[in-house]
């Protein structure tokens, strides 16, 4: 590849705080895949990110579709002006067209709104089903926020994600919904909550699962390695379905206690030749 050069400026959502759109640089190219900073933080806080990303913006992005931006260490958000910014420390913006998000985002039409309470599946522990806002509308994309937990859990999902369900669905299929903490000592019901936190539900026809992705048991593919982001292995389907949207990877050559289970919808999921295709090391099986 590529137009992307080191030291250019975009705007991206932090990976651990997936509410927050930042402002980042590119500290290192691998293939199509970038080493983005946090502009003003240590390199401790970089991360990996494929460059076609539909969470990175071109720099003025947010503000142009009315999104809050996080402003380089050091800045007040009332304050952060980018033109001034890049003009003083004499950076170059990444061009607008690299990006795979438009300039102009598409209003959504989906029925999902900021504030909408829902249940939704935590990712990371995919075998609690919570109770969960709408926190940000982006297109065909919802930020969504678990009540009561502080926003390192905050994930994007697509709107038609098996993983999210209209509020009584836990209690129409018989499954444990997780509480905020202030409700585990009251008796729950979602008609008490809506009220007393002034808010509505996402309406129930919003919701319309896709199909599953078909990933067959054996199925051979490359994942960047969820341990260290950088790398991209090799790896095979162990478990196609172990809840509905997720599966379950083993890195090849690697015992059992590596298998990891992730949104079978992650980005983080790559096609068998990927790298070859990108140019992007490809680490070797363990010998
Ligand atoms: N073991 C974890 C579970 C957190 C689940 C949060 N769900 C939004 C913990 O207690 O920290």
């Amino acid at each position: 590849m590529s137009e992307f050069e080191l030291g250019m400026v975009l705007e991206g959502v932090d990976p651990c705080h997936e509410s927050l759109i930042c402002c980042l640089s590119i500290s290192e190219i691998q293939g199509c895949r970038l080493r983005l900073h946090f502009e003003g933080y240590t390199e401790l806080h970089d991360f990996w990110c494929s460059a076609d990303s539909p969470f990175l913006f071109p720099v003025g992005w947010a503000k142009h579709n009315g999104f809050p931006l996080q402003p380089p260490k050091g800045y007040e958000a009332g304050s952060f002006n980018w033109f001034d910014y890049i003009m003083t420390n004499k950076l170059r913006a990444v061009p607008r067209c690299l990006f795979s998000v438009p300039w102009d985002l598409p209003l959504p039409d989906h029925g999902f709104s900021e504030g909408q309470k829902l249940e939704a599946v935590d990712p990371r522990n995919p075998d609690h089903i919570c109770v969960a806002t709408v926190a940000i509308v982006m297109a065909n994309r919802i930020c969504i926020h678990f009540d009561g937990w502080d926003n390192t859990y905050d994930f994007w999902t697509k709107v038609d994600s098996p993983t999210i369900h209209p509020v009584g669905w836990c209690e129409q299929h018989d499954r444990a919904l997780s509480l905020p903490e202030e409700w585990c000592r009251q008796v729950f019901t979602w008609d008490r909550y809506l009220e007393s936190t002034c808010s509505e539900p996402v309406m129930p026809a919003a919701f319309r699962p896709r199909q599953p992705i078909p990933f067959d048991l054996g199925m051979k593919l490359e994942f960047v390695d969820p341990r260290n982001t950088r790398l991209v292995r090799i790896g095979t389907v162990v478990d196609p379905n172990p809840y509905p949207g997720f599966l379950q990877i083993l890195p090849d050559g690697w015992g059992e206690k590596f298998a990891f289970i992730t949104l079978d919808s992650s980005m983080e999921l790559l096609p068998v030749g990927y790298c070859h295709r990108t140019g992007h090391p490809l680490e070797p099986l363990p010998t």
